[in-house]
């Protein structure tokens, strides 16, 4: 009926992720402080449209309503995120009680409705006030990430069924890249700098996991890093090193020093240069790779970026309404690229899979995101072929539960299961919240692999 075969393993989690500038609104509110994008959306021409996360998808003041989508889509699983600068709002100081008690309260909300939380610590809105110490080009970042991150588990850690530390810490040093694109540093320096960050990002992740190992109850631990999978545009030696150098710069960024405990090489030397002692703290032990996939990547030499390569088209296939390829099956490779790359791979959840659209209501006042069911659909098979080849992937999140603030693109791309409407921020689940539902149902029905009677 759904048209995926019924034969995920029994205990899988099927959840829907969001996070909070992107959804929460609210942004000054109960002693909030300002995080760099409500910096970024308020300063002329830093978000698309003039957009900012003000309101948002107002979730802060509407959790009861998109706690009840969650339930009536029968999630066992919600990913979402953490505002640093709502509960700590310099970043280091004072802690904000009733930010805590915002994420208090949809937790137990979450838990109540028999839906296990994910709970993402940095998903890019980082205090403002640290942005004015350096931000991530700043070392001392590290700590007090970790020190963040142990407030926070001392307070839900109780509750909470998964961490994950960051996510997609590479889009963090692209944004900067893109940010800086036009500054007065060279290439070079622009390149060096972001590398920098990536390894300030790792430095935090790995602070972080003791400290929330200690403060935490039992939730398992994790990080979520955006793969994608490098072919080259052709066969030439240039494109070739080409895109074995945005493999190194991409894919293998994080999974290297996270997992192999080194920075993987481009021309014989590590794309980092670093003090071993750092990479005994990056590499301390995880129970979950989180990984968000949406696209792969075809890689030719040159282009202007600052690590000599560019992205260009595959032949004859799609693209979706922000230009990513609409390549569902090379969700597959990227799963045997990891088997080969990384033996000892820890479990998988996939905490980020959507697809873009700009879904409108039609007359009848439903909105038929039909596109994104056979693409979700497409993705899933490649999860249960991998599964059946081996892999121990454990869950899997859509992204994302509701329309929301796409970053520097503003409102205009549409990932949600449900619709939004940011004029009345009335919700209407899509063609593809009510496909989710029927599919978990058949999922949940099901014992390994064989279907419960009744
Ligand atoms: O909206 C983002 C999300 O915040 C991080 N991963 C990719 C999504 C779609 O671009």
């Amino acid at each position: 009926m759904t048209g995926v075969d019924t034969r995920f393993p029994a205990g899988f989690s099927w959840g829907a992720a969001t996070s909070a500038f992107q959804i929460e609104g609210a942004w000054d509110e109960d002693g909030k402080g300002p995080s760099t994008w409500d910096t970024r959306g308020h300063r002329d021409g830093g978000i698309s449209g003039g957009a900012t996360g003000d309101v948002a998808c107002d979730h802060y003041h509407r959790l009861d309503t998109d706690l009840e989508l969650m339930r009536e889509l029968g999630l066992t699983s919600y990913r979402f995120s953490v505002s640093w600068p709502r509960v700590r709002p310099d970043g280091r100081g004072r802690w904000n009680s009733a930010g805590l008690d915002f994420y208090d309260r949809l937790v137990d909300g979450l838990l109540n409705r028999g839906i296990e939380p994910m709970l993402t610590l940095y998903h890019w809105d980082h205090p403002q006030a640290l942005e004015d110490t350096g931000g991530w080009a700043n070392r001392d970042m590290a700590g007090f990430f970790a020190e963040y991150a142990e407030g926070v588990a001392e307070r839900l850690g109780d509750r909470v069924t998964r961490w994950v530390t960051l996510n997609e810490p590479l889009s963090v040093i692209h944004s900067e890249l893109a940010l800086r694109a036009s500054s007065s540093l060279s290439a070079g320096e622009r390149r060096r700098r972001a590398l920098r960050m990536a390894h300030h990002l790792l430095l935090a992740h790995g602070l972080a996991v003791p400290r929330l190992r200690a403060a935490d109850r039992g939730g398992e631990i994790g990080i979520s890093l955006n793969l994608s999978g490098m072919t080259p545009a052709s066969d030439t030696v240039e494109d070739r090193a080409a895109a074995a150098r945005a493999e190194a710069y991409e894919d293998r960024l994080f999974l290297d020093p996270l997992l192999l405990m080194h920075y993987p090489e481009v021309d014989g030397a590590p794309v980092v240069d670093c003090d071993p002692a750092d990479h005994a703290l990056i590499v301390a032990p995880i129970d979950f790779l989180g990984i968000n996939w949406y696209a792969p990547s075809r890689i030719a030499d040159g282009g202007a970026g600052v690590f000599g390569y560019t992205r260009t088209d595959f032949p004859g296939v799609g693209r979706n309404m922000l230009g990513w390829p609409v390549a569902p099956s090379a969700f597959g490779r990227l799963f045997s690229w990891l088997r080969e790359s990384y033996p000892a791979l820890p479990p998988i959840h996939i905490t980020e899979n959507g697809m873009p659209g700009l879904d409108e209501p039609d007359v009848t006042g439903s909105v038929k995101d039909l596109r994104r069911i056979a693409y979700l659909r497409a993705c899933l098979r490649q999860i249960l072929r991998a599964i059946d080849a081996g892999m121990d992937i454990r869950g899997y999140h859509v992204w994302s539960l509701l329309d929301n603030l796409e970053w520097e693109h503003g409102y205009r791309p549409r990932f949600g299961l449900v619709h939004v409407d940011f004029a009345t921020l009335a919700r209407t689940p899509k063609t593809s919240y009510h496909w989710y539902r029927r599919f978990i149902a058949e999922q949940r029905g099901l014992r390994g692999g064989v279907p419960c009677s009744g």
